[in-house]
C-alpha cells in the first residue's frame, strides 16, 4: 500500500507549504504552489482546488492518500473560502489549523465560527510557523492521533 501522508489545503497564501515544511522538517524558499506536491510526510494541495468548487473532486480523491487532512483559515484574511458542511465528505480525520495566528487576533472568533460551518470539530490549532507557536502542539496531537489510528 502507498504511504498515507498528511494532506494540507487552504486558502491561497494562507501558509500551507510554510506549515508542511515546517512537518517535514525542510528550510526552503517559498513560492506559489500550483501542483500537488508529495513530501515526506505531507501533500500540499493548490489553493485552487479549494476556491473551486468543481474542483472538490480531485481534494476528496486525493484525500485517499491521506491519513489525515489538515484544514486551514487564515487568520489575517477571513474571507469565506469552503462550502458549508465540506470537512464532512472526507472520510479520513479532518484537524482544524488557524494560521497566522499572530496576526489580527480579533478575528479568531470569525474562524472557530467559519471552522464550525465546514464541519470541522474541536480543537483547533492556532499556528504560526514564523514565530514558532502552536507548531509542537500541533506536530504531537497528529503524533498520538496517527499512533491511535495504528499507523505507527
Ligand atoms: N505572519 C505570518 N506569515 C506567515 C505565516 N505562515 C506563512 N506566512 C507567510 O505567508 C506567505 C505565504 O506563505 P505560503 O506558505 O507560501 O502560503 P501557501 O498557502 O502555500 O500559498 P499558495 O501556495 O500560494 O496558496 C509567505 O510570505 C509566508 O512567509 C504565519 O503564520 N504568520
Ligand atoms: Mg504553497
Amino acid at each position: 500500500m502507498r504511504k498515507k501522508r498528511i494532506m494540507v489545503i487552504g486558502p491561497r497564501g494562507c501558509g500551507k507549504t510554510t506549515l508542511v515544511n515546517s512537518l517535514n522538517d525542510y528550510a526552503g524558499p517559498l513560492s506559489k504552489t500550483q501542483d500537488t506536491i508529495y513530501g515526506k510526510n505531507t501533500i500540499d494541495v493548490p489553493s485552487a482546488y479549494i476556491e473551486n468548487e468543481w474542483m472538490y473532486k480531485h481534494i476528496i480523491a486525493l484525500a485517499q492518500d491521506a491519513w489525515c487532512v489538515l484544514l486551514l483559515l487564515d487568520q489575517s484574511r477571513t474571507t469565506e473560502v469552503y462550502s458549508h458542511g465540506f470537512a464532512k465528505a472526507i472520510r479520513c480525520p479532518v484537524v482544524g489549523v488557524i494560521s497566522k495566528c499572530d496576526l489580527k487576533e480579533e478575528n479568531r472568533p470569525i474562524c472557530v465560527r467559519q471552522m464550525g460551518s465546514i464541519g470541522v470539530d474541536e480543537p483547533y490549532f492556532d499556528v504560526s510557523v514564523p514565530e514558532g507557536i502552536g507548531i509542537d502542539e500541533l506536530k504531537s496531537y497528529l503524533l498520538k492521533l496517527k499512533e491511535r489510528k495504528g499507523l505507527k
